[in-house]
């Protein structure tokens, strides 16, 4: 066995054909049946996710572990167990409707790395960590990076775990379910410091493409709000009420959001304000709705203007709208990440030697290494997807940008070994 960065003579190549197949196979669990994925956070689906890719890790011999909030961290032993480790990851659970690359190909392309040093007889002095984080997407329960969140102590464990779903089914019930369903696991504490955390990710976005770029070098990630805003009026029957007696909460929800709007209203575009989940009680057409739940999703690259538009919205989101009450609840307030410099240079220095075009930016979509950032050196590396498309079962991204950010994934990993921490 050679140690890397010290008496290793080769670098170690990704075998890019395993990473297609990985990725092929784990798009079969919660196919839709439209070219996506519908695997949302401790379903299933996700669970029979988690189990193929512990089998794959198993294969390897390598050790699984789980925290009490559902991340798995997946360890390749080092020659000096007793130091932290380099770490990478990303999340197997989808959106609703998702594509077949948003998290998984993090996820496989830092397993893909793991094996490719075992095929290339490469020991490592730090041990390696791959981890899959629970709940990243946020689609089934809010908010989203909710397991990243959980281990770096931004959002208390009991109040994760008391989380609702549509179904009144809290998260602390769906983990003990799916904890059964897989093989046993250590017991892994609330921690997830190491030496180091590189995330490979698709771009979800146009930039890349548009740019004929092969690798995104991410410096940072912009700053999201996620807010739940209730709307109470009253139920009343839709024959029978006049207007001037009606407390309708869709129509308050509705002019409410308008406002909100235009109040936010960004002529440079670079403000993203998102309505994606909108309830309708009791959700009967002959019954004036008399309550509406919904999410928004705000986001901003500026820390002062995310958080002066925030302040803006939950100020319109109280009192009275429309003869109904209005009241807001904070799910989740991340301000913009900053990533280490050395690790980002680490990526940037690992894609020059493999004569990569790449550019440094900014993630526009949130990341589980936004909370890594704020207790271990961190960076991200992005690959294109077709037409920036994710979110939506069209999400495509071609094997060989896969391969080649596998590839500096691989590379920057072994790099980042040999640099000094700050
Ligand atoms: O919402 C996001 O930015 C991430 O893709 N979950
Ligand atoms: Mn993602
Ligand atoms: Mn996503």
């Amino acid at each position: 066995m050679k140690t890397a960065h010290s008496t290793q003579t080769h670098v170690p190549m990704i075998n890019a054909a395993r990473l297609s197949t990985r990725l092929h196979a784990m798009a079969q669990i919660g196919a839709t049946g439209n070219g996506g994925v519908n695997r949302q956070a401790l379903t299933a689906e996700d669970t029979s996710g988690r189990r193929l890719l512990l089998e794959w890790a198993a294969g390897r011999g390598y050790t699984s572990a789980v925290d009490p909030i559902g991340n798995l961290y997946i360890r390749r032993p080092g020659i000096r167990p007793e130091l932290s480790p380099v770490m990478t990851g990303s999340h197997l659970d989808s959106q609703p409707t998702g594509g077949n690359y948003d998290g998984v190909f993090g996820v496989l392309a830092g397993l893909e790395v793991l094996e490719t040093l075992d095929d290339f007889g490469v020991a490592t002095e730090r041990p390696l960590e791959l981890v899959v984080w629970m709940n990243e997407e946020g689609s089934r329960f809010s908010p989203p990076t909710m397991g990243s969140a959980v281990a770096a102590g931004a959002i208390p464990l009991d109040r994760a775990l008391a989380t609702l779903d549509r179904n009144g089914v809290n998260v602390g019930e769906a983990l003990a379910m799916q904890m059964a369903e897989l093989p046993p696991l250590a017991a892994r504490p609330l921690d997830a410091r190491g030496y180091a955390y590189i995330e490979a990710h698709i771009e979800q976005g146009p930039i890349l493409e548009d740019e004929n770029c092969d690798i995104g070098i991410v410096s940072g990630i912009q700053g999201l709000h996620a807010y739940q805003v209730e709307v109470r009026g009253a139920e009343a029957h839709a024959g029978t009420t006049p207007l001037r007696h009606r407390k309708d909460a869709l129509v308050a929800a509705m002019s409410l959001i308008a406002r909100i709007r235009s109040e936010i209203a960004d002529p440079l575009d670079v403000l993203r304000f998102t309505v994606g989940k909108f309830e309708v009680a009791p959700g009967a057409s002959s019954t004036v709705p008399g309550k509406v739940t919904f999410l928004i999703d705000l986001r901003h690259p500026d820390p002062e203007h995310l958080a002066q538009t925030g302040a803006k919205i939950l100020r319109l989101c109280s009192g009275q709208v429309e003869n109904c009450g209005v009241s807001a609840k904070v799910l989740l307030q991340s301000t913009p990440v900053q990533f280490d410099e050395k690790v980002v240079a680490v990526v940037r220095e690992a894609t020059a030697r493999r004569q990569l075009k790449s550019m440094r930016m900014i993630s526009g979509a949130t990341h589980d290494a936004k909370y890594m950032a704020g207790h271990t050196p961190t960076a991200m590396i992005f690959v294109p997807c077709e037409k920036g498309i994710s979110h939506n079962e069209a999400e495509h991204a071609r094997d060989e940008d896969l391969a080649a950010g596998a590839q500096i994934l691989c590379d920057a990993m072994l790099a980042v070994m040999s640099v000094e921490k700050n």
